[in-house]
Order: structure tokens, then sequence, then C-alpha cells
């Protein structure tokens, strides 16, 4: 048998269409994309167009009470929505999760500080076996277009301080913009009102987790990555951050998990 033989004669002519490529591998992972809207109509209308339904597996609208519109508008585009009984996004977290699918939650704050066409890189590198994954607003070359002097100067404080009081490589620890395994809420404790009241009985406000969430994935040592995502300016509505409070609030829970939480 001679080398010819062995090669096939390359192809000059028009033959049939190559065989479409297989399709995209299914993802490991279900998510379930967790929306907090508190009077955030002008942001709903001009950021859940641009999400893609079939990205996730699941889209809960999660409502503190709004009186803009913001639930008429969910519920008219097909959105399952969540209407909280009691006030504070961690509250409300605790409130939805019986209604959360996904093996992940992927929280969006639909307000512009989010940017939707991200969700495919956050999810395909959760997919990638990470137990959690955030949006750096600070991770090069994202920057927040959110920020004035207080909050960059916080978040920037908050950060480090977390890395260095547990152990975390973070370059934002804050941001809400992240997916993780749903299963962290019960292991690391979220769940567990006796880890929040303190602060916001002495602080006089309700808090989110992700902070906290931050801290412990850190300290257990759990597979956390970061992607550059920037952040936008907030579109319409009302910034709901407390700056004095919450950060008050967060840096307490900072210094109670460093010297208690194992
Ligand atoms: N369900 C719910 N959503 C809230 C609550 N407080 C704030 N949000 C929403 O959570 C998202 C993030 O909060 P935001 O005010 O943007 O914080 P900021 O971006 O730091 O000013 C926004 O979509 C808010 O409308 C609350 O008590 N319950
Ligand atoms: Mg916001």
């Amino acid at each position: 048998m001679t080398a010819t033989e062995l090669s096939p004669a390359p192809r000059l002519t028009a033959g049939p269409d190559p065989a479409p490529p297989p399709p995209e591998p299914r993802r490991k992972c279900t998510v379930t994309l967790l929306v907090p809207t508190l009077n955030e109509i002008a942001g709903m209308r001009a950021i859940m167009p641009l999400v893609r339904r079939e990205w996730v597996d699941q889209i809960l609208i999660l409502d503190g009470g709004s009186t803009d519109g913001t639930v008429e508008y969910a519920r008219e585009h097909g959105y399952e929505v969540h209407v909280q009984r009691e006030p504070g996004i961690r509250q409300g977290y605790m409130e939805v999760l019986p209604r959360v699918r996904g093996d992940v939650l992927l929280t969006f704050s639909p307000d512009g500080n989010s940017i939707p066409e991200l969700l495919p890189a956050l999810i395909a590198k959760i997919d990638e076996g990470y137990d959690m994954v955030i949006a750096s607003r600070y991770k090069p070359p994202a920057r927040s277009a959110d920020d004035d002097r207080v909050t960059a100067f916080g978040n920037w404080l908050f950060t480090r301080t977390v890395n260095l009081l547990h152990g975390g490589r973070y370059t934002d620890a804050m941001v809400i913009y992240r997916a993780y395994r749903t299963r962290l809420i019960r292991e690391l404790e979220l769940d567990q009102d006796r880890w929040h009241r303190t602060p916001e009985r002495l602080f006089g406000c309700r808090i989110s987790w992700e902070p906290l969430l931050s801290a412990r994935a850190a300290r257990r040592g759990l597979k956390v990555a970061e992607i550059p995502g920037d952040e936008p300016p907030r579109v319409g509505g009302e910034r709901k951050l407390r700056v004095l409070r919450w950060g008050a609030s967060y840096y307490y829970q900072f210094l109670r998990d460093w010297l208690l939480w194992r």
C-alpha cells in the first residue's frame, strides 16, 4: 500500500454541507437567578429584557414590597414572583429559599449595577466546579461607576479585612452579583438568625448575607473564583444601601466570626 492510498485525496468539489457542530454540552448545575427588587421599575424595564431566559433554569423575582409597579411588571412578563412578608434582603432570601430549585443561586441586581451580558460567563465559571464565583467590581480591568468615595473606600477596607482576618484572596468581598452553591446557605449557617440578629439590633437595620458568605467561604477554604465585572451606574430608583449602619453591622460580623466561627 502506498502513502497516496492511505491519505484520502483533498476534496476539491462542493459536496454536501459538513455535519453541524455537536450541541453545547449540557451544564452540570442548575441555576436559579434571584432578582431582589424594591421599587426598581426603571431598572427592571431596562435590564430584564437583556436577560435571556434560556441562560438559567429558573428566574425568581424577590420583591420587598414595591409600590411603583415592579411586581406588576414582573408578573406581566411571566416571571415567578415572591413578595416578602417581612422586610430586609436576608429575610427575603430566607422566605424565598423553599422556592429555589437551582443547585446554584445567582443573585443579580436589576438596578443597572449588574451587567446581564456577564451571566453566561459567570455560569460557565461556576460550572467548572467552583463553590462560588463573584463578578468583582475591582478585579482589573473592571471598575465601578456607581461608587462614591465612601463606598469605594468601604468596599476596599471590608475586602481587605476579609482577606486579612479570614484568609480570603478577594478583590470584592461585598458585591451581590455572584453565583454560589445553594447548599452553602445551610453549610455556612447563613440561614441562622443568631449570626445576624445582634448587629441588626445594635445598628438598627436589616442586612444582606453576601459579606458573611465571603468571609465564611474563605475560612472554610472553599473553591472561589472571581471574574471582572464592571458596575455601571444605577438606572433610576433609589439606592437602598445604608452605608454606616450596614458597614458597622458587616464589620461586627467579620470580627465576631474571626473570634468565634469555626
Ligand atoms: N426584595 C428586596 N430587595 C431589596 C431590599 N432592599 C434592597 N433591595 C434590592 O436589592 C438590590 C440591590 O440593592 P441596592 O439598593 O442596589 O444596593 P446598592 O446598589 O448598594 O445601592 C436592588 O435591586 C434593590 O431594589 C429588600 O429589603 N428586599
Ligand atoms: Mg445597586
